[in-house]
This record gives C-alpha cells, structure tokens and sequence, in this order.
C-alpha cells in the first residue's frame, strides 16, 4: 500500500486528499492521530463544531487531526470510519448522523482505540467518552423563557423541530412540553418539522402562518430555523410574534448576533464540545485518570439584558486562577461513612488531593444535612477556593448555597445531585446515573429470572430522599412496567444501612407471605444485612431468593463468591481523580460541563470470583 508521510503540521486534512486504504507513514513527531467523523456540514452548529476541533488541535505540535464530513449520509459515515481507521489513527471523534446505525461500527472501532462520540450518542456504552448538551434541559430552559415572557396571559406557541426522530428534537421537545403542560394559559398550536434548516423553516412557516391566526411565539430547536421563521413572519407582515432558538452562535446570523439585532428574544449557547473532545481525547491518549463516561455541557441563556451586561455569561464571577506558588484548598462535605461504598469514595477524594497537590479540609456529615450545611458555612469562613459536597438529600440546599455563591466560592456536587430550582447556584454535577443502575437491576432480574408465575420483589431503598434512592426506584420500576409478573410486593428504606437491611429484611419475612422471589437492594450493606436475616430463618440467598444489590463493592464480590448474592451493579465511588482535575481545570479559567457521569459496568455471581482480582474497593 503506498504510504503518506505524516509531517508535523498540525493541519487538518480532509479525508478526500488521501487515496482509499493508504497507510499513513508515522512521523515520531506526531504521535497522536486524531480522525474526525462529521455527520455533516451543512448545519452552522456543525460548522462550528468542526471548527472548535481545528483551533483547539492546532495548539498541538504533537497532534494531527483528520476530517471526514458524510454529508448526512449514515452509509457515507460508515465507510469514512473504517477508512480513518485504515489511516492507523490513534483516536476517533466521531458525531453520529444516526446513532443507531453507527452503533456497530463505533462498537467495532472501541475495541481497538479510544472512541469520543460528540452530540448524538450511540445505543449502549460501547465507547470511551460521550460529550454532548443537555437537551432536556435545553427544551426545559426555552419553556421557561416562554414562560417568563407569557406569565399568565394566555399564549400560543409554535414549535419548529430539528430532524424528525433525532434524539435532540425528541428531548428538546419533550422538555419544552414538560414545563409548558403547568402553564395551562399556554398552548403549543402546532409543531412543524424542519430538519435543522433555514430555508425549510421559512417555507414552512410561510404556509403555516397563514393558517394559524394566532402565535405568539415561535420556538425553534437552533437559531437557523428561528431566523427563517422570522424571514417568514417578517415576509408576510405578521407583527407581535417573539422568536426564541437555541445554538446562540457567534458570527454573521449567529444567535447572539440575531438576539442582538432584535430578531430573536433569547437563545442559549449549545456547546458543540469540540474543544473538549480535543482536550479529552488527549487525556485518553495520555491514558489519564478521572475521564468520566459521559459529559453535559451547560448551556447559557443569551437575551439582550444578558448581552448588555457581559459577552459571556458565566454562573460564577470567573476566579482568580491561584496565584503561583500557592496550592488549591478545597472544602469537601461527606455524606458520612454509611456504607462500603462510602468509605471507599472518602479514601478516593483524600488520596486524590494528595496526589493533585490540593490542600482538602474535609468534614464528615454524619448522615445529617444540619452537620453539612455547617460545613459548608466553615469553608465560606475560612475562605476556601471551591467547595465540594455529596448532598445527604436532594432538598434543603439554597440558602447555603446562595451564601457561597455570595463569598463568590464555587461548588462542585460529587456523587449525588440537588434538587434546586437556580442551577447556577452549583457548577458542575459529578457522579452516577442513578436511573440507569436501577434499570440495569430489572434487567438483569428480568433476563436472569424467568417468572412462571408472579416474580415478587422487595425493594430495600436507600436514604429517604437522596439522589440514588429517588432516581434507582425509578429506573428499576421504569423497566419492571412492560413485565406485569414481576412485582414490588414491599419497598422499604434501610437508609443505606447494614443493620438497617437487616432489621427491615426480618420484619418482611416474619409477614410470611406473599412468597419472596428476590429482592433489590439500593446498596451492598442493605443487602449483606438482609442475607444475615434470611440465614437467621434457614433460607438460602442467592438460592432460594435472588438478591441484586447496587454498589460492588468489596463485600458485594465476597458474597457473590460465596453463593448469597445473584449480581452486583456497579456504583463507581473512586471520585476522587475526577474531582481534582475539575477542581484544577475550573481555577486554571476552564468551563466545567454541567454534568459528568462516571463509567460503570455490570457484575454477575458467575465471574466474581474471576471479577474481584481487577477491584479497587
Ligand atoms: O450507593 C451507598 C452510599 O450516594 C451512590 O450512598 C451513593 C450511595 C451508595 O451510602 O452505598
């Protein structure tokens, strides 16, 4: 095969330079290649995605990036993988144009080298980094500002949508709607499709407005549809209607420059992640610690007030970064030390701040939220440069943290999340998918325990009113609805706790009926505790009721081992590594995403004895 020099320029080519299946000879000078798989260039948000990735590769000597564009074709896509992959790159960067029909080829391509997936994900966890917005939130924060604008008059809304089926014009849709069905003087009259495209808008909304008499309002998934609409409304005289999109790009007909110019009322910058799938994907290449299996990244409303008061909105008066010489200090809650899990997360925090050089005041909570807010209010005395905590509970939170923000100290949420209504009250979120872990556990339940008849199930949840118990009820029941025969037939809280597992597992079996199939655990404690009182009557875990418990940890893979635990789902709390390199990024002027999600996987009794070798706690 002929063979391409690879030079040091760190300029990006473009894949249509190199002949099909030609090895590229390896300069020592530029060990990492990076290929860049784009789903296409025709969306502005895209144009500026690729972009991100060019400027922010180009500081690298050591860095070559090559790009592939599909022009939204999913076939196109396909064949610009595997030609990358011919190239012998090192690395892959891909944005999907449809995440299902890239989920084998991407699957394939991660079990070579390291794979980042921008802004549509792929089915599963079949990759190493996933960056992309929040569009849930996206939608949820335009229903707000049409809530805003609106308040109790009664209004319509038009609702313009990306590609038809794509996972943001679903979720962004779907937030809308969730915030938009309490407004009950609100009303979405209508929602056309207009694949993330100008011209298509307008020419829609140029029919469209015609036949509706009424909006006051136009929301469109990006700031390219919300133009055309607004060339439509403009072009057939319809005064009084607001525009809102969403991308707030910079540049010619970008969002600020269209919320600036009065065509739009607000949009909210998206970030394509580019910059952070470079940055990133160095840390891959580098094989560095504390890499998250998910990130999300914050959006920012853009309104005229928000542009006359600074051309970069940021939740936090951006700090200081430290001045030389001096080490970071940070103020770090814990929950307390409940459980295996907790134990191991604490020594993971303290021994990642010695190896990051960061001075840690730690306090434990005890399991109490007043022990933590009290914390809290010590760090803001003692002037500490970012504050760190696991909420105990998701309530009860704001005043403090308005204090904090106050004393202009940020705050990084580990582990678990708060429920508050002003999220720039925190900075980033950092920590488990509750939601998934308790699907995982109904799955695993469902496809390993076949019911002939009813399968009965008892829940021990954990702390009442914390993050995991709240969001693993709802996964596990979420998946347990399409499966009539299993049944929660009792669900009681055992405060993450081994006594408390125990206590409420006995009190369930004296009941005697009905028959217990398995039971979930919400933590390995509770169910360490809860196989003590099964021995206690004579029964046998494991065997004569399955047991799934959340955390495997170290107890969980002995139990395992020893026949009285069916599977474990992982629960990572080795936070520490990821908190340190936030922590250092925010004070060395980097933007934290809003949410990073830590990787986890799924460990059945058959392969724990195997398993346990490769655990850290
Ligand atoms: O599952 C449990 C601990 O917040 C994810 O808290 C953590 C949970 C974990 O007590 O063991």
């Amino acid at each position: 095969m002929r063979r391409i020099r690879a030079f040091p320029a760190v300029i990006a080519l473009s894949l249509a330079l190199f002949p099909a299946c030609s090895k590229i000879e390896r300069s020592p000078a530029v060990p990492f290649l990076v290929g860049f798989s784009q789903a296409n260039l025709t969306e502005p948000w895209r144009v500026a995605m690729s972009e991100e990735i060019r400027a922010e590769a180009s500081a690298y000597s050591d860095m070559r990036v090559i790009y592939a564009d599909a022009g939204d074709s999913t076939n196109r896509q396909v064949d610009d993988v595997r030609r990358l992959m011919d190239y012998g790159i090192d690395l892959l960067i891909i944005s999907p144009t449809d995440s299902q029909a890239l989920t084998p080829v991407v699957r394939d391509v991660y079990s070579k080298i390291p794979v980042i997936v921008l802004d549509r994900a792929v089915e599963g966890y079949d990759y190493s980094l996933f960056i992309g917005p929040d569009n849930e939130r996206l939608g949820r924060e335009a229903g707000g500002v049409i809530s805003e604008m609106l308040g109790d008059r009664k209004g319509s809304v038009l609702e313009i949508q990306g590609r038809s089926g794509s996972p943001p014009a679903f979720s962004r849709s779907a937030g809308l709607r969730e915030v938009l069905a309490k407004r009950p003087n609100i009303e979405i009259v209508d929602s056309i499709v207009a694949d993330w495209l100008r011209d298509t808008a307008e020419d829609k909304l140029a029919q469209r407005i015609r036949e509706v008499p009424d909006i006051d309002v136009v929301f469109a998934q990006n700031d390219a549809m919300a133009f055309g609409a607004w060339r439509a409304a403009k072009a057939a005289g319809r005064k009084g209607v607001r525009f809102i999109g969403i991308d707030g790009l910079p540049g010619p007909k970008g969002g600020i420059e269209l919320v600036s110019t009065g065509v739009l009322s607000a949009t909210f910058t998206c970030p394509t992640g580019g910059k952070e799938a470079v940055i990133y994907g160095r840390d891959l290449l580098q094989r560095k610690e504390g890499i998250p299996k998910k990130i999300f990244l914050r959006p920012r409303k853009v309104t005229p007030e928000v542009l006359a008061r600074s051309k970069k909105s940021v939740p936090y008066e951006r700090m200081k970064p430290v001045a030389p010489g001096r080490s970071i200090v940070l103020g770090f809650a814990q929950v307390g030390s409940e459980s295996e899990w907790r134990i191991a997360n604490t020594k993971s925090i303290k021994m990642a701040a010695v190896k990051a050089g960061i001075d840690l005041v730690f306090e434990d909570g005890k399991q109490r939220q007043e022990n933590e807010i009290a914390a809290i209010r010590s760090f803001i005395r003692r002037k500490v440069d970012v504050i760190a905590f696991s909420p105990v509970v998701e309530s009860g939170w704001e005043e403090v943290l308005r204090e904090a923000k106050d004393a202009g100290i940020p705050v990084i949420l580990s582990d678990r999340a708060v429920d508050l209504k002003d999220d720039s009250l925190w900075l980033s979120f950092m920590g488990s998918d509750f939601v998934e872990e308790g699907r995982r556990a109904a799955r695993w339940l469902i496809e390993n325990c076949k019911a002939t008849g009813s399968f009965n199930i008892v829940e021990l949840r954990g702390t009442i009113g914390s993050a995991p118990a709240i969001d693993r009820t709802i996964g596990f029941e979420e998946v347990l609805k399409a499966y009539p025969k299993y049944k929660i037939v009792a669900s009681e809280s055992g405060d993450f706790l081994n006594v408390q597992g125990y206590e409420v597992m006995k009190k369930i079996l004296a009941r005697k009926h009905p028959k217990i199939d398995a039971v979930f655990a919400h933590n390995d404690d509770m169910a360490i505790g809860a196989i003590k009182a099964m021995e206690e009557l004579g029964l046998r875990p494991g065997k004569d009721i399955y047991i799934v418990s959340i955390d495997a940890a170290h107890g969980a893979f002995k139990a395992m081992i020893e026949g009285k635990l069916s599977c474990a789902i992982e629960c990572n709390p080795l936070l520490g590594p990821q908190l340190m390199k936030a922590v250092q990024d925010y004070m060395n002027g980097k933007d934290l995403p809003i949410r990073m999600i830590t990787s986890e996987g799924i460990f059945p009794a058959a392969t724990a004895r195997r398993d346990i070798i490769e655990r850290e706690y």
